[in-house]
């Protein structure tokens, strides 16, 4: 909050009409959201429009993204420059040609600007509506200094129109289903409601139930209240193949997996063997995730049982078939704090499938660190 109050909010448009253009855009978002001093704070979908200025170009993909930042706009141009070149941009390149990566500032707060190197606002926002589209998704209520409402803006402005097409972030395409993991009240619902929203996802959800077997002497970790517990993700799981056929990526907020996990540590030899027999009749032929976000926290100092299932969790998954997120929440967590978030959205784009990884979102400043598969993690 301390920062957004010290911090005018800056608007970067995004553009791309060569050489990948959606992966060119969505690689710029996490390299502007890597730059030192820089804040990433919201981006927005990727829009398609036909090239402005005409002539014989490929379509254009555009976005804008919010951050904050302690740079001056000049540091901050400077930045936005470099990437460009990183993106193959050729200096020499004519006015209005092809470019694998165009990055302009398109609004600083409320300040109006212009010299040799800089005008603020963006000398063309006020007449193009693919940058204004974006825009207005980050922030309906946006004005453009000088010209007035951006949603009036936008409605005057002539061809070429800009269409949203998929969002800003990306996961490998491979990993279809996604479940999120973690110790209880960690906010693994919230979580997923979150990324569905941002991936354009499917979702299939625990949900709150009763399990009338948890008030048993035994505190509902018994055969009964665990046999209840996966007769209802079963429930669960079976309903997915339905929400699987629209959405290219379906989140969901637990796995089979913890809940045996659970009963290793709740049962005893021969209470385990029945579960375990019920169990693997039972998952065997419902999907497994292709990739777990497996959110870590320090356990309570007084619960051992949580304290094993905190040390078991990581391997239990590191032994599957699908990809592995490990996501130290301890400092910050996705669920929880915007920042987190937004670097977990930003290293979901960088995951290779089936690898292990790993991310502490509280990392400050640079890239998420990503590690490469096969590492070995805690
Ligand atoms: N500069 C001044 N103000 C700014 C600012 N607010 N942000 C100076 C960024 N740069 C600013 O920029 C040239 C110089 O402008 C910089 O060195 C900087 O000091 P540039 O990006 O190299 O080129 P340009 O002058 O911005 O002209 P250009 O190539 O026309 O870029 P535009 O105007 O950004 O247009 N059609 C669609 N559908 N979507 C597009 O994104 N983009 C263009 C390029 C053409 N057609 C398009 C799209
Ligand atoms: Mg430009």
């Amino acid at each position: 909050a301390a920062v957004s109050m010290r911090h005018a909010d800056v608007y970067i448009g995004l553009g791309s009409n060569l050489d990948g253009p959606a992966a060119q855009v969505r690689a710029a978002v996490r390299e502007i959201a890597a730059l030192p001093a820089v804040r990433l704070r919201a981006a927005s979908g990727l829009y398609r429009s036909p090239p402005m200025g005409g002539r014989d170009q490929p379509d254009y993909v555009n976005a804008a993204v919010r951050v904050h930042t302690g740079l001056e706009p000049e540091a901050l141009l400077d930045a936005l420059q470099e990437i460009e070149r990183r993106h193959g941009r050729a200096a020499e390149r004519g006015h209005w040609e092809s470019r694998a990566l165009d990055l302009d500032l398109l609004l600083w707060g409320a300040r109006v600007h212009a010299d040799e190197r800089l005008t603020l606002p963006h000398p063309g926002l006020h007449e193009r509506a693919f940058a204004l589209a974006p825009l207005l998704e980050l922030d309906r209520s946006l004005e453009v200094p000088g010209k007035g409402p951006a949603a009036a803006l936008l409605e005057r402005c002539a061809w070429p129109e800009a269409r949203r097409e998929a969002s800003a972030w990306q996961l490998p395409a491979a990993a279809r289903l996604v479940a999120v993991e973690g110790p209880p009240g960690c906010g693994k619902t919230a979580l997923c409601n979150h990324l569905a929203a941002d991936f354009d996802g499917g979702l299939v959800l625990e949900g709150a139930f009763r399990n009338p077997f948890r008030d048993r002497p035994d505190g509902g970790a018994g055969l009964a209240a665990l046999l209840h517990a996966l007769t209802r993700r079963v429930q669960r799981l079976d309903r997915l193949e339905q929400a699987d056929l629209f959405h290219a990526h379906t989140f969901m907020d637990f796995t089979l997996a913890a809940g045996d996990l659970e009963a290793q540590l709740a049962l005893d030899g021969d209470e385990y063997d029945l579960w375990l027999s019920v169990q693997t009749r039972l998952a065997a032929p419902l999907p497994k995730p292709d990739l777990v976000l497996l959110l870590q926290e320090a356990p309570p100092a007084d619960d051992a049982r949580a304290a094993e299932f905190a040390a078991r969790a990581g391997a239990l998954f590191r032994r599957g078939p699908g990809a592995v997120l490990t996501v130290d929440a301890t400092r910050a967590s996705p669920a929880r704090d915007e920042d987190a978030y937004l670097r977990l959205l930003a290293a979901l784009g960088e995951l290779e499938p089936g690898g292990r990884h790993f991310l502490d979102p509280a990392a400050g400043g640079g890239p998420a660190r990503v590690e490469a598969t096969g590492m070995a993690l805690n």
